[in-house]
């Protein structure tokens, strides 16, 4: 039997890939999965304990807020508080970023990007949901974090993952040299390396769009959704509808077995839904660090110069050659 590789022993393991490490960023990996340990067990017991039913509140997407959206939202910024690591963060579930002028933290080298529990609404029908983050180097220099900290493209991430709450637990993230899951025992309560070296296969019959936007889809998302449905064996279409909404999840299946996801613009979302800094950048940098491709079907997404913290951007990604044959559409019928 082989022996179980712990997250803290790979990112110890690992700390050799960056020059004149010094450990900052091993702890900070570190301390998220300690956060994300706590939170799934209020996760695992959500239809026991009365946490659920909205907080009552709107986040700053207009969207309500679950009582566990906030739990988990306080648990990542009391995490990134206190362990030093961190001078700034921004979350889906504030509406601006939050400096930290603690001691501790004030001048630190990173700022973090997080949607602290993605997939939220999924909770109390007991569908997998997911927390994301981005982790950047700051640029400002010197006091608290500054908002150009958090404005910076996808392709200055030091590292970004995400973590899924599902049949199990498991983390999955990359610093740029490839990308490692670990499922989480809760008989030690470690993440254990499950799923090394992760790629998504070049090809997939799966495809995850939410058809309810068909009729406000491009013309060439229209003519994909179309194709994918023809029968024809030598392509091994028709393919299979997999969409459960949650984007973590979605795109999480779609890496092991391969498959594409798009949230295009929309008439609802006409700039798409899904967000930039903390959705979008972040499942990007995974998605093509295990060998696929992320683009809002016009330009790669880790190319976006952001404007805003909050701003939103279509979302095409997933296996390769799935990716590429939606971009063929959307280049041959708009
Ligand atoms: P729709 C969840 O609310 C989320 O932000 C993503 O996780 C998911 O992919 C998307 O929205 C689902 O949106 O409009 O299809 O319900």
């Amino acid at each position: 039997m082989s022996k179980v590789v712990t997250l803290n022993e790979f990112i110890h393991d690992r700390q050799a890939d960056f020059p004149f490490a010094t450990g900052e960023l091993s702890q900070l990996l570190s301390d998220i999965g300690v956060a994300s340990k706590v939170i799934n067990k209020e996760i695992n017991k959500a239809g026991l304990v009365d946490i659920l039913g909205a907080f009552g509140n709107t986040n700053v997407q207009g969207e309500e807020q679950q009582k566990l959206d906030v739990y988990a939202d306080n648990q990542f910024i009391d995490a990134f508080r206190n362990g030093g690591e961190v001078c700034a963060i921004a979350s889906e579930e504030n509406d601006d970023y939050l400096p930290f002028d603690n001691e501790g933290s004030r001048d630190a080298k990173y700022v973090v990007t997080f949607d602290p529990l993605d997939g939220s609404s999924n909770i109390d029908v007991n569908v997998s949901v997911g927390t994301i983050f981005s982790i950047y180097r700051r640029i400002s220099t010197e006091g608290s974090g500054k908002i150009e900290d958090f404005l910076q493209k996808g392709t200055e991430q030091i590292a970004a993952g995400y973590v899924i709450y599902g049949s199990s637990t498991m983390l999955v993230y990359t610093t740029g040299k490839g990308v490692n899951g670990f499922t989480l025992d809760p008989g030690i309560g470690e993440y254990c390396l499950s799923h090394p070296d992760m790629k998504a296969p070049d090809d997939g019959r799966l495809y995850s769009f939410n058809e309810g936007n068909y009729n406000t889809f491009s013309g060439g998302l229209q003519k994909y959704c179309d194709w994918v449905k023809e029968e024809d064996p030598s392509t091994g279409r028709p393919y299979s509808a997999r969409y459960i909404a949650s984007m973590v999840a979605d795109i999480h299946r779609n890496l092991i077995k391969g498959g594409v996801f798009c949230y295009p613009a929309t008439s609802g979302s006409p700039d798409g839904k899904l967000r930039l800094l903390y959705e979008c950048n972040p499942m990007a940098f995974i998605v093509e660090q295990a060998g696929g491709i992320a683009t809002t079907g016009y330009e790669r997404i880790m190319e976006i110069q952001p404007t805003t913290l909050h701003q939103r951007v279509p979302a095409l990604m997933g296996s390769k050659n799935m990716v590429g044959k939606v971009l063929e559409m959307i280049e041959k019928y708009g």
